[in-house]
């Protein structure tokens, strides 16, 4: 099977096109990581031969061996469907940086915000043997939200929950939310990848957003049901504000018949 036959490859292509069709990932915005198993690397690459090595300025040890798919610097969203081979890359963490075994064939780097997704793939590993998906996007609402709402992560997390019933069974543990930090930086990899130890969804301000998962569907799915929850709070506003919602007693409620634990210092 070749890689781009390969169901997780088609995935991924499949979600970015929706990302993009959704207005989340303009131009080169956005970013994703999907750690490959070796099943999967086997039935796409049985060779592994090396294209060529991109060097690393930040610890990945803990990440050392692992293969992969990752979204390349400077590409768009767009034109995943149309070019894979230049806009997907398949890599390997190896002792000096990565090994490029597919792909980002017009000579394109991983992404730009690379220490963010391997620091937060490490973080999301420790929580969770399952876990394989970092996802970036510029969702739409979101990002309208960081302007407009406390972000007090206690408070954003219950003003998101309220939005949609479904909100506090997806995501229980909130939504964490970083100060405006540099893009690409080391810096902002460390304190994202903070966060991730206890959420999966991370806010960056007048950025975007970041989700954490153990497919695509779910991911994906994470992050469209917070855009969903800071669309309808968008409508709510435009329409003159709230005059009835969820009460704090109902999430409880919710959450005890759902059989999750929502994130302390949120309804109490
Ligand atoms: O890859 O979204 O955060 C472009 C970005 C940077
Ligand atoms: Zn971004």
């Amino acid at each position: 099977m070749s890689v781009l036959e390969s169901k997780i490859v088609r995935e991924m292509v499949e979600t970015m096109s929706n990302m993009y069709r959704l207005g989340w990932n303009e131009r080169n915005g956005g970013n994703i990581s999907c750690l490959l198993n070796e099943t999967e690397l086997d039935m796409m690459l049985p060779k592994k031969m090396i294209k060529r090595q991109i060097a690393l300025d930040f610890d990945v040890a803990k990440l050392m061996g692992k293969y992969f798919l990752v979204t390349g610097s400077g590409h768009y969203f767009k034109n995943a469907a149309k070019n894979p081979e230049e806009v997907l890359g398949i890599v390997r963490v190896g002792g000096g940086g990565l090994d490029l075994l597919w792909g980002l064939e017009d000579g394109a780097n991983p992404t730009s915000e690379l220490p963010t997704h391997f620091m937060s793939h490490m973080a999301r590993l420790e929580q969770d043997a399952n876990h394989r998906i970092i996802m970036h996007s510029h969702a739409t609402h979101l990002l309208a939200m960081s302007f407009t709402h406390s972000l007090k992560e206690e408070d954003f997390t219950k003003t998101l929950w309220k939005m949609c019933t479904e909100c506090i069974i997806v995501f229980p543990e909130g939504i964490g939310i970083l100060p405006w930090l540099m893009p690409g930086s080391n810096e902002i990899g460390m304190e994202t990848a903070k966060k991730m130890e206890t959420c999966r969804l991370v806010l960056w301000p007048y950025h975007g957003i970041y989700g954490a998962g153990c497919s695509f569907d779910e991911t994906f799915g994470l992050i469209e049901t917070a855009e969903k929850a800071a669309q309808i709070y968008s409508y709510v506003r435009a329409q003159g504000g709230i005059k009835q919602t969820i009460s704090t007693q109902e999430l409880k409620d919710l959450a005890a018949v759902f059989g999750v634990v929502p994130r302390k210092g949120v309804l109490d």
